[in-house]
């Protein structure tokens, strides 16, 4: 950090209300109080459109947030990038390590620290949960993502998805993962009511939003609001990878 060595440039995009790509090199970052020792980016929350928050956060040795993040009608979700997690829900300690996760009901807080000696990276995420007329609340969910069965993604053996969240009506959000081998894509370019926050975690791809094409890779953050067109090819030699939301299950209101 300090002078410049290159010319000022930026892979990142902001449209405002539409979508957005936030790559790793522009994000600084934040101070939000009872986050300690983090390093926090704030990359979705209404200003940009968007309406639920998202954070990528590295967490030193002995980070931790103890006073309990969500709850009062805000739903959680954590889910580890790089090293390991605790997170206390109700009492109930979940260790987690790389691909691990805790989904935490609107009713609950949950306590997050790093009592690892190396540091932590995990996406965060709240949104606010919506009630549905004779539907039960939903519980707490953890899990890691190397227990879950990937499926064929429309039938194609060369995209796969696993889905962290159960499908019960319950639940007004998910996180999946979508893995694309190298030149698999989507079936076509999708245009739909829900928003999704994708942290990208590992590959290349070429990603359309709002029918732009942008090259995009691990460590990239896209958030795609309402509506905007989407849909990726994968590119390179790894499999093109990310972990993201969407909500579900809830008749929009009016
Ligand atoms: O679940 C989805 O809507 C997903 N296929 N969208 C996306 O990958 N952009
Ligand atoms: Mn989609």
């Amino acid at each position: 950090m300090g002078y410049r060595n290159d010319l000022l440039s930026s892979r990142s995009i902001i449209r405002h209300g539409s979508y957005a790509l936030i790559t790793p090199e522009g994000l600084v970052n934040n101070i939000i109080p009872h986050f300690e020792k983090c390093r926090i980016s704030v990359v979705a929350s209404p200003k940009l459109g968007a309406s639920f928050v998202q954070y990528l956060i590295n967490m030193e040795a002995g980070g931790r947030n103890t006073k309990g993040f969500g709850g009062d009608g805000i739903e959680t979700f954590v889910y580890v990038v790089e090293g390991s997690l605790d997170v206390i829900v109700d009492g109930i300690k979940y260790e987690l390590t790389e691909g691990g996760y805790v989904y935490t009901p609107p009713s609950l807080t949950m306590i997050i620290e790093n009592n690892s000696k190396e540091g932590t990276k995990f996406v965060l995420y709240k949104q606010r949960y919506i009630p549905a007329d004779g539907i039960k609340e939903p519980w707490v969910v953890s899990n890691n993502v190397k227990n879950l069965e990937a499926i064929f993604y429309d039938d194609m053996e060369d995209v796969t998805l696993i889905d962290l969240l159960p499908t019960d009506l319950s639940f007004d959000m998910n996180f999946h993962i979508l893995t694309f081998q190298p030149g698999g894509s989507h079936p076509f370019i999708e245009t739909h009511v829900q928003e999704h926050g994708a942290y990208l975690l590992s590959g290349e791809g070429m990603y359309n939003l709002d029918n732009n094409w942008v090259s995009v890779k691990k460590g990239d953050f896209i958030w795609m609001g309402p509506y905007v067109q989407q849909a990726t090819y994968a590119i390179g030699y790894e499999p093109f990878s990310y972990v993201y939301s969407k909500d579900c299950n809830r008749d929009p209101e009016i």
